[in-house]
């Protein structure tokens, strides 16, 4: 059996696949796909996909059917994880946590990141191919404006952060005592937040820092 998942490792999509895969003991081999070249993807997708993560599983190729699908992690829970990341018994409330951790949530931390990401990609070329991904989206000057409104943000996102915390205050993971899929998206985020040191989780979110561990360290 082979296995790979294509990624970015600071990508807040990408770290949920691999935490997953790495707390079943699957082993499976990461495959960088720059930012700004997404040939490989569109190659492996036969021009059906470009975003990251893609995981291939022998001769089957999964990525994202819909912006908000879980595609991928729904194919490593029935094939990994014998339904223990999508439990029946949090049906519908599972979703819609991590409907809010990969949107509403992601939409602040990643602009805690960014500006950060693209200042550290030399090659001048690159950088601006990646800068101009974003203003596609949100606007000319959006990665400077990010980096000067970042204290603003960071308030508004730790806000956000303070609803895990709640329900950390009463067990060791989300849902219960073991990680579900929701326990490895927010993980994703905390990674993407934190990659390289650029952003750091405050003394008031010790409690998330513990967590964090827990989930990094788990094993099935
Ligand atoms: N809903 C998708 C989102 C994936 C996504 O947004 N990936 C980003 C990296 S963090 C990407 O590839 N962006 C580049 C692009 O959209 O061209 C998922 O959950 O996998």
């Amino acid at each position: 059996m082979s296995i790979q998942v294509y990624e970015m490792a600071h990508s807040p999509y990408c770290i949920p696949i691999t935490q997953a895969l790495t707390a079943f003991g699957i082993d499976f081999d990461r495959v960088s796909v720059p930012n700004w070249d997404r040939g490989e993807v569109i190659r492996l997708t036969q021009g059906a996909y470009y975003q990251v993560p893609v995981l291939r599983h022998d001769e089957k190729v999964v990525y994202e059917t819909s912006s908000n699908s879980l595609d991928i992690a729904r194919y490593v829970d029935l094939n990994f994880a014998e339904g223990r990341l999508f439990p029946r018994e949090y049906a519908g409330i599972h979703e819609i946590a991590i409907d809010f951790i990969e949107n509403d949530l992601e939409l602040l931390t990643f602009k805690l990141v960014d500006p950060s990401y693209c200042d550290s990609i030399d090659n001048i070329e690159n950088r601006i191919q990646v800068i101009r991904h974003k203003e596609r989206r949100f606007g000319r000057g959006c990665v400077d404006e990010w980096k000067n409104s970042k204290p603003l943000i960071r308030a508004k996102a730790d806000e956000l952060l303070t609803r895990f915390q709640a329900a950390l205050m009463t067990k060791p993971f989300l849902f219960g005592e073991t990680p579900i899929y929701a326990d490895f998206a927010l993980y994703g985020i905390i990674g993407n937040m934190t990659y390289q040191g650029w952003n750091e989780l405050g003394e008031a979110q010790s409690d998330l820092k513990d967590w964090a561990k827990r989930v990094e360290n788990y094993r099935f």
